[in-house]
């Protein structure tokens, strides 16, 4: 339908070359004579632009005129990553786009390349959200994200002559950013600190004044559905100072003191906190998500008022998504304006709000769960902080009703940790104050019935805990990154992408052609382009040469110690020093492998830049080495971004996924690698289970192993040397300097030789003999490229689309709309 033979290609050729002169003349103000790529850039994604604001106006109006219930996604990070290419696709007009421009003496590669990255997120939660967005416009969901605008997104990385991560700033927004509209007449007043006080007056009701203001100012992000006219909206917030400034300080000759309320107040949105998976306390950042969750809860109050409804009804027609708890504080800010400002019964008001809010966990990590110190709470929240207290209060009298003089169960479940100081458990308030709770894969979803929220679900009963497992969109995880790939399957399914993109279990349609020899071969020859492609990619921007005959292994992620890029590394030494030991004639028989890695650390996160450090000094040695460097390549590859995963994953043969077991709660990049994986853990179990066990590669001890194995390093540890002689040999000879930098390295050893809290010494053996595994497997290319095919046929499971309406269906109770 979307592609009706009604179009026209060469009249849409014709108005895309027009309306792009036009705005080379009108908005940038130059001439389309001596434009440079940048301005091209500049040129092309504002007249594609105004493709996307006329579907994303009318989607606006019909949902305004129909009032479907609506969800919200509140996500502190979006990792959206480049929209031109995207857009362009997901609009159906990326040939005439080439070809219009082409006319005009551009490349449409070059033209696309020159766009920034949206990088305002940390990891895989953030590119969740994005993925998700994706999907619920494809499938015509009505859904819109709520975020903060920051100035700064994560930082980029750069790799010191020594080896070490440097941070740079990364200024996205300088080169101006043609997708999103500032909607200055849309804002909000958000208060901090100040005073709360009871009226007590027999009512729960209470007043806050003083303090500070600041405005919240909206930024509205167009996101098109692929293949529909669906465009929803991703609202970013920008903090403003509620007054320019403080013109009696300035009349009084106090300069700084007039523009400091003004920066204090650009500071709540100036920059993402670049920490994935750890929390420091710090009070700009509960600023930024009080910030944000009161600016979309307001928003999305005044949109429900507009239909006319009892407030009541609020949950009838609006569902809110905690994404983590970073939003949890919306579930008191919701309550305090029932309260204080609606007049609402108190029972009415939890209600209403037990019944709008949804919570996704994303880790069972000890270290990652959310806790706000509550002095620091008192002080820049005085109202939340007695809602809070309110809500402890009635929510533990109900705990003691069910179970009566269980004190122990009492501390544990309260809202409150005892301490010093005293904490908030924002995981727990996220629980008992949403409708549902889910996790992002299966093995996820048990660990949190039975570990973190274990007492919660005895409370509440098992029903109000589910499980939602991830998916990646396939718009740009494939035909995007990989639009060989995706012609390729058209052809041979003869079915349009439109179809198939949108319906992902189509692609098991593949399976037959396993056993064709010349869809093979084009199999092969796609992802042996896409090897080119990224060595390319490598040469030119960091000059180092690769050989394309090998096997590409990556791993790509955040650095963290749960995630096991340590056992990567000292797996890649133990490789090296194996072959150092090798006849001429064994090495015939070895087949050559590159080894990537790439993926930022926390600035803070001093093992994981140690991890960083080691990586890049191993790969100069061993790059260097004539004995061994036709047959094992390392490279570590600076400022990981979605950008750069989409040249490395349709160029990788295996994908390493080797946390330690029940500590990944999903991974995504695993789904996006769609061949050959490892280990058990996450969403990895559910992968093997579609594509077959024979087609993954696991190694290792199982999550029930994992906390027996942690008591015997505690309490009967065995000296490395005996427990596992290989991993003891490459960790003395990175002790003894083979890598120069002799002691650096210690702290980072010392944490497997002493605790070994992710049981590296445990997996070592077995995850070197699954690495052998791969190698064999892969000397069979016939049936490596099978098992290549036969895992993307049965990826279908792990699109976002599934995913998505499963949260529609079981959770927020919304339909899709037809935009006509
Ligand atoms: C406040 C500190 C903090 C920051 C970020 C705590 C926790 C987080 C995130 C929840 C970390 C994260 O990104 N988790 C990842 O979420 C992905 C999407 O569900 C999963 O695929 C990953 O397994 C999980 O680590």
């Amino acid at each position: 339908v979307w592609k009706d033979a009604m179009r026209d290609v060469d009249t849409e050729v014709t108005s895309i070359t027009k309306s792009f002169v036009n705005h080379v003349q009108t908005s940038l103000a130059r001439q389309p004579y001596n434009l440079d790529n940048l301005g091209a850039y500049q040129a092309a994604a504002l007249s594609v632009r105004d493709n996307l604001l006329v579907n994303w106006n009318e989607t606006a109006l019909q949902y305004t005129r129909k009032a479907p219930k609506r969800a919200y996604y509140l996500s502190l990070e979006f990792l959206m990553g480049r929209t031109l290419d995207n857009a362009l696709l997901n609009l159906g007009l990326k040939d005439q786009y080439s070809e219009g421009v082409k006319k005009l003496g551009f490349s449409v590669e070059d033209i696309l390349d020159q766009e920034r990255d949206a990088a305002l997120g940390n990891g895989g939660l953030g590119r969740l959200a994005a993925c998700y967005l994706d999907s619920s416009a494809s499938q015509e969901l009505p859904v819109w994200g709520y975020g903060l605008r920051y100035k700064y997104g994560i930082f980029q990385q750069l790799i010191s002559p020594a080896g070490d991560q440097l941070e740079a700033p990364d200024p996205w927004l300088d080169n101006q950013n043609p997708w999103e509209l500032p909607r200055l007449d849309v804002s909000y007043e958000i208060r901090f600190y100040g005073q709360a006080e009871r009226l007590g007056d027999g009512t729960p009701r209470a007043t806050w004044s003083g303090g500070q203001e600041v405005l919240a100012v909206a930024y509205d992000v167009m996101i098109p559905g692929c293949y529909t006219k669906t465009t929803n909206n991703l609202r970013l917030w920008e903090s403003k100072p509620k007054r320019g400034f403080d013109l009696n300080s300035f009349n009084a000759g106090n300069y700084e003191g007039a523009v400091e309320a003004s920066n204090s107040a650009a500071a709540i949105t100036s920059v993402l906190y670049p920490n994935d998976h750890t929390t420091f306390g710090k009070e700009l950042r509960l600023k930024q998500q009080y910030f944000w969750t009161a600016a979309s809860l307001a928003d999305i109050l005044r949109r429900f008022k507009n239909i006319g409804k009892p407030i009541t009804e609020f949950p009838d027609y609006v569902a809110i998504q905690l994404n983590d708890t970073h939003p949890t504080l919306a579930i008191p800010e919701l309550m305090r304006i029932l309260i204080d400002e609606e007049d609402q019964p108190w029972s009415t008001a939890w209600q209403i709000v037990t019944n709008t809010f949804f919570y996704t966990n994303h880790t069972v990590l000890p270290e990652a769960l959310e806790k706000w110190p509550v002095p620091l709470m008192e002080h820049l929240l005085p109202r939340h902080m007695q809602i809070i207290y309110d809500i402890n209060l009635l929510f533990l009298q109900s705990v003691e009703k069910k179970f009566p003089g269980d004190r122990d169960r009492l501390g544990r479940m309260s809202l409150i940790e005892e301490g010093f100081p005293k904490q908030v458990r924002m995981a727990y308030l996220a629980c008992i104050g949403s409708r549902k709770v889910n996790g992002v894969a299966e093995l996820h979803s048990d660990l949190v019935k039975t570990t973190i929220l274990k007492d919660f679900v005895e409370f509440e009963g098992i029903s109000k805990f589910g499980n939602v497992t991830n998916g990646i969109t396939p718009r740009r995880w494939l035909d995007q990154c990989n639009p060989e790939l995706s012609s390729l399957i058209s052809s041979t399914l003869k079915v349009d992408k439109a179809v198939w993109l949108k319906d992902l279990t189509r692609l098991e349609a593949l399976l037959p052609f396993t056993e064709d020899e010349a869809f093979r071969k084009e199999w092969a020859a796609i992802k042996q382009r896409n090897k080119e492609r990224l060595a390319h990619h490598v040469q030119t921007t960091l000059g180092f040469t690769i050989n394309t005959n090998a096997m590409f292994d990556v791993q790509i992620k955040r650095l963290h110690e749960y995630k096991r890029q340590t056992l990567n590394i000292l797996g890649v030494i133990h490789r090296y020093l194996t072959l150092k030991n090798m006849s001429a004639a064994e090495k015939k028989k070895v087949n050559p492998r590159v080894v990537f890695f790439a993926g930022k650390a926390a600035p803070a996160y001093y093992i994981a830049k140690l991890t960083i450090r080691l990586i890049v000094n191993v790969a100069r040695i061993i790059n260097e080495d004539p004995d061994t460097k036709d047959l094992l390549q390392l490279y570590f590859l600076p400022d990981y971004s979605v950008s750069l995963a989409e040249v490395l994953i349709p160029a990788s043969d295996i994908s390493q996924h080797i946390s330690t077991a029940g500590t990944e709660a999903s991974g995504t990049s695993n789904m996006k690698c769609s061949l050959t994986r490892m280990l058990v853990d996450g969403a990895n179990i559910e992968i093997a289970e579609e594509v077959g066990e024979s087609n993954v590669f696991f190694f290792g001890h199982l999550t029930p192993a994992v906390e027996d194995l942690r008591y015997q390093h505690t309490y009967h540890p065995t000296p490395i040397e005996e427990k596992c002689p290989a991993l003891a040999n490459v960790l003395n000879q990175v002790s003894a300097g083979l890598f120069g930098d002799a002691h650096v390295y210690e702290p980072l050893l010392n944490t497997i030789r002493q605790g070994d809290h992710y049981l590296l010494s445990d997996d070592f053996d077995s995850y070197i003999a699954a690495l052998a595994m791969v190698d064999e497997a892969y000397l069979d290319q016939t049936e490596w490229v099978k098992k290549s095919i036969r895992t993307t046929a049965k990826m279908g499971k792990f699109s976002s689309d599934r995913a998505i309406n499963e949260y529609a269906e079981s959770y927020w109770n919304i339909e899709a709309q037809k935009i006509a």
